[in-house]
């Protein structure tokens, strides 16, 4: 009898040793950077304790039963049907836990679509296959696209470290200010994923979804789209570089100044162009005079 209980603190022990495992930076989700990666971190931990218990009770009974009512001890099998006491308990404890476990789940989605009071607005829109980022507030506009050299992709050069986690355009957005997030897709379902940020959120066509988050640590956060897309659905990763307030000021004075350079540019070419309509215009008119 000792012998086999000194074997089931063994196997318990194992099974604890394996849940430390999981809870290992590398193997575990990320803690992530927000208040909202935060949370979800610990409640991914409760849920995943609740789920050890319960897999630890229910086999630990399970294996302690075969040990010791086994056939070679003499053990007999007991019949009986419809137990209404057991049939009660194994209704209700599944119940409590999903409500217990169901509160502080449903207060963390309260947060997460509470984007009242941002600094920054910053739609987001999925193409197949790159992002789009605007900055409403600050009339910044441009494209993200994949930045890994293709001989990579095709094996004929060795992968470096960020391997289609890499892009030409970064996000650029200060530490500590709420960034709000307008989600939407041009064409087919993607979804905006950057797990340190405590955010996955669906761009859907015709719809557009908010999210939010504060990163309070200045770095670089990559990410992936998280919905599939298509045949390109793993080449369109994300980067967020959180800088400090002085470095995005700077930031976005120089994308303005590029903005404002462009848009000039852009009327500059349009004007020549509806000069030089005009000057054909003119030289028509003046044919059709002189026929006249
Ligand atoms: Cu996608």
């Amino acid at each position: 009898m000792q012998k086999s209980m000194t074997r089931l603190v063994l196997f318990f022990s194992l099974c604890f040793s394996a849940v430390a495992a999981y809870a290992t930076p590398g193997i575990n989700m990320p803690y992530g950077v927000t208040p909202v990666s935060h949370e979800i971190y610990h409640l991914h931990m409760a849920c995943f304790y609740v789920c050890c218990a319960i897999g630890v009770g229910t086999f630990g009974v399970l294996i302690y039963s075969l040990i010791k009512f086994r056939k070679s001890k003499g053990a007999e099998a007991a019949h009986f049907h419809e137990h209404l006491g057991v049939e009660i308990l194994w209704t209700v404890i599944p119940t409590l836990i999903l409500v217990v476990l169901a509160i502080p789940a449903t207060i963390i989605l309260k947060d997460i679509h509470n984007t009242e009071d941002a600094a920054i607005t910053i739609k987001v829109t999925g193409y197949q296959w790159k992002w789009k980022y605007e900055y409403l507030d600050q009339g910044i506009s441009f494209f993200s696209n994949l930045s890994t050299p293709q001989d990579q992709i095709n094996n004929k050069a060795p992968k470096g470290e960020w391997y289609l986690l890499e892009v030409d355009n970064p996000v650029v957005v200060p530490v500590n200010e709420k960034v709000r997030l307008l989600v939407t897709s041009d064409d087919v379902m993607h979804a905006w994923w950057v797990p340190e940020l405590g955010v996955k959120q669906d761009a859907i066509p015709g719809f557009i979804n908010e999210n939010w988050f504060i990163a309070t640590q200045p770095g670089t956060y990559r990410g992936q789209c998280g919905e599939l897309c298509g045949v390109n659905h793993a080449f369109m990763p994300i980067i967020i570089k959180v800088v400090s307030q002085d470095e995005f000021k700077t930031w976005v004075s120089a994308h303005q100044n590029v903005a404002d350079q462009s848009q000039h540019t852009q009327m500059l070419a349009l004007s020549q162009a509806n000069a030089a309509i005009l000057k054909k215009q003119n030289h028509h008119a003046k044919k059709v005079e002189l026929r006249s």
